[in-house]
């Protein structure tokens, strides 16, 4: 039987640090294709890397899933799941991942056309989850996020192959500059950033609580905060951000009183299926890195 390796583009988790690479395939896979993407918020998510789309769900809509939400984070059994992830320093529940498998509700919010429609035309395919959860930036003790790229994650671990992969973050909860709202570098989207460093055995144990490995280096950091700036995705709770899949991004932690919940959905390309993982011993479980490529919809 002959096994087919897929070229790596995208070399990381290398032993020392190494250059910038250019991204070669685009953002948007199909520009002019038809779907709720204006010319304008199409062009502006091929440049920037990310768009945000104000009351995607409406008011009574974000009630429902906070209630969906909040049960899942107070069931016993689902805080006993091995896909239930809780913070380093306290007990809180920090995300539950694959959540649209877990609640009906999610599951159907991942097939919306409001989300479907757009992930499509971003992608130019049909579309399959590759991961989904629930984040949970409770207040007071809410931990963020150090910079990173989905991708080099997905790719490095997941054995996904090219940027062909966009996330939804859909807000539960109103996100202010001062709760953790997410951070992300427009235009730095175009750079893959290699990470030094071999990827642990099961690293998704500790990443997912804190990541060490897979993080770009404070010189590559520098340099792309220095070329494409920071933005701030904030926002009233039922607003969304899309994303690129190697957006730069990272989240400060919330010592406000207000807590910064989110559903995390990515839509991958169902032509960019994940192989074996490009730089790491085994691939992730099913429930960070799905599997199942069937489409969506
Ligand atoms: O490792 C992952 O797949 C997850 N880690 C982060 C910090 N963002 C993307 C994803 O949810
Ligand atoms: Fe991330």
């Amino acid at each position: 039987m002959t096994t087919t390796t897929t070229a790596d583009r995208y070399p990381t988790r290398t032993a020392g640090e190494s250059a910038p690479i250019t991204r070669a395939e685009p953002a948007l896979w199909n520009g002019a294709a038809s779907g709720p993407l204006d010319a304008a918020t199409a062009s502006s998510y091929d440049a920037k890397g990310f768009l945000t789309v104000d009351g995607l769900l409406t008011p009574d809509e974000v009630e429902v899933f906070r209630a969906e939400v909040d049960r899942l984070r107070t069931d016993p059994a689902v805080r006993a799941d091995e896909r239930t992830v809780v913070e380093k320093q306290s007990d809180d529940v920090r995300s539950i991942f694959e959540v649209h498998r877990i609640s009906d509700l999610v599951g159907r919010l991942a097939a919306d056309p409001r989300l479907l429609d757009r992930a499509r035309q971003i992608l130019g395919s049909d579309v399959y989850v590759h991961q989904s959860r629930v984040n949970f930036m409770p207040g007071f003790t809410g931990k963020g996020f150090y910079w990173h790229s989905d991708f080099e994650t997905w790719h490095a671990e997941d054995g996904m192959p090219l940027m062909r992969a966009v996330s939804a973050s859909i807000a539960l909860t109103d996100n202010y500059p001062f709760n953790g709202g997410l951070m992300l570098m427009p235009g730095a989207h175009r750079t893959f950033v290699p990470c030094a460093g071999a990827t642990p055995d099961d690293h998704y144990r500790e990443s997912l609580k804190e990541q060490e490995i897979g993080v770009p280096s404070r010189a590559h950091l520098t340099a792309l905060a220095a070329a494409h700036g920071i933005e701030q995705f904030t926002g009233p709770a039922g607003s969304a951000l899309m994303f690129d899949s190697n957006s730069m991004h990272g989240s400060g932690s919330n010592i406000t009183p207000f807590a910064r919940s989110n559903i995390f959905l990515v839509f991958n390309s169902v032509e960019n299926a994940l192989v074996e993982p490009f730089a790491a011993s085994r691939p992730r479980p099913d429930f960070v890195a799905s599997r199942d490529f069937t489409p969506l919809g």
